[in-house]
């Protein structure tokens, strides 16, 4: 069962992505957010997972699954990255410090990421240009990290499918 992970801070558009590719409604566990929480300017946050699935030209399934982007359900990340075969980070452009968020999630899935496979979405760059995607790529050339790096926007399908072809196929190889 090919199984893909979505991660990446809150407000960076996990459950928008799966929302917007799966064939089927997708599984949320999203509830209210509170006063705080909504300064993400969003009305939902993920507590649990999401899920959802896409099927390939190929034939073959591809499983959705979605991780809460607050710290406070980390114990999730674990649980859903089992059998999981490569990882989306999404990375919200618009957050205070997008590319500490980036050092963050790689460094919370290194271990994840070190047996599989990374691809990396960089959303909301229609609010804020900065940083660029070069800046992405500089701080991930430090790291000595080399993963697809793309701007998306998480609602629209096709930008969520590149970010799956992409890493399809750096897991194929190619
Ligand atoms: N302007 C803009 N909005 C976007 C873009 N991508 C996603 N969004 C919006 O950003 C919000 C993302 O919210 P969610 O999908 O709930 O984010 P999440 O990553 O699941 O967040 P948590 O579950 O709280 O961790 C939604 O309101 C999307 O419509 C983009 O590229 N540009
Ligand atoms: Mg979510």
């Amino acid at each position: 069962m090919d199984k893909i992970i979505f991660t990446g801070p809150m407000g960076a558009g996990k459950t928008t992505a799966i929302a917007a590719i799966s064939e089927i409604p997708p599984v949320s566990t999203d509830v209210n957010c509170t006063d705080d929480e909504s300064k993400q300017r969003k009305k939902t946050t993920t507590v649990a997972l999401d899920y959802g699935y896409f099927t390939l030209d190929s034939g073959e399934r591809v499983h959705l699954y979605g991780t809460p982007g607050q710290e406070r359900f980390d114990y999730m990340w674990t649980i859903l990255t089992k059998g999981g075969i490569g990882l989306v980070l999404l990375l919200d452009n618009a957050r205070p410090s997008p590319l500490e968020d980036l050092e963050f999630y790689l460094n919370a899935f290194s271990d994840f990421i070190g047996e599989t496979g990374a691809v990396i979405g960089v959303t909301r760059t229609d609010l804020t240009s900065h940083p660029t995607l070069e800046d992405y790529r500089e701080k991930l050339m430090e790291r000595g990290q080399i993963f697809p790096l793309f701007e998306v926007d998480a609602r629209q399908p096709n930008d969520v499918k590149v970010l799956i072809h992409a890493l399809l196929a750096i897991l194929q190889g190619f």
